[in-house]
C-alpha cells in the first residue's frame, strides 16, 4: 500500500518526512497541501490534522502529523536509519532538540525573513530568532566535532531531520 505524505515544496518540515520516507526504501507519494492558499486551516484539513500542520503521513487508516513522529514510525516500518538499539534515546533526544530549538525557530525565521510582504518583516524579531538559530547551530557543532554523524556511526533520522536547516535562506 502506497503511503501518501500531505505536504508542499516549500515545508522543512515536510521535506524531513519525505526524505526519511525515500532513503528508507519506502513507496510513497505527496499529496499537495496548497499551504499557502490556507489549505492547511480549512475544516477538512482539521479532520485530517487537529494542528493545522503538514506533513501529514496516511496509510490506509492509519494518520499520523509531526515529522519526528513520522520519521519513528518509518524507522519502525523499515528497521533502517534508526541507528543502533542502544542509541535510540540518543536518537530521540537529537530529534527533540531539533525540533525545539532548530526547525521551529528556523521555520519561523524564516517565514518571516522569505514569505511575509517586505513591508511587514519584523526586523527586530527576525535577529532576535537568527540568534536563537545560530545558538542551536553552535550547540550542534560542538556536538558534531569530531563525529560524521549526529548518533552512533552511521546516519540516523536525527542527521535527517537537520537536514532542513539549508531552508532557512
Ligand atoms: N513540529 C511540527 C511542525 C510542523 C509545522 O510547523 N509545519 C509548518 C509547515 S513547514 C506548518 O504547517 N505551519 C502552520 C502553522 O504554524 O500554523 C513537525 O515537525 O511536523
Amino acid at each position: 500500500m502506497t503511503v501518501k505524505l500531505h505536504c508542499f515544496g516549500e515545508s522543512g518540515n515536510a521535506y524531513k518526512a519525505a526524505l526519511t520516507l525515500e532513503l528508507a526504501g519506502m513507496n510513497w507519494e505527496p499529496t499537495f497541501v496548497d499551504f499557502f492558499a490556507g489549505a492547511a486551516r480549512s475544516a477538512e484539513y482539521h479532520d485530517l490534522n487537529v494542528m493545522a500542520e503538514a506533513p501529514v503521513l496516511v496509510h490506509g487508516d492509519f494518520t499520523l502529523s509531526q515529522s519526528g513522529a513520522i520519521q519513528q514510525w518509518v524507522v519502525d516500518q523499515t528497521g533502517k536509519l534508526g541507528g543502533a538499539p542502544e542509541d535510540k534515546y540518543e536518537v530521540l533526544r537529537w530529534l527533540l532538540f531539533d525540533n525545539h530549538k532548530m526547525s521551529s525557530q528556523a521555520g519561523v525565521t524564516r517565514f518571516l525573513m522569505n514569505f511575509l510582504p517586505e513591508d511587514k518583516r519584523p526586523i527586530a524579531a527576525i535577529k532576535f530568532l537568527q540568534g536563537r538559530v545560530m545558538a542551536a547551530l553552535n550547540t550542534l557543532d560542538t556536538h558534531l566535532e569530531g563525529r560524521t554523524w549526529v548518533v552512533g556511526k552511521t546516519m540516523t533520522i536525527a542527521d535527517i531531520a537537520k537536514l532542513r536547516l539549508p531552508f532557512l535562506s
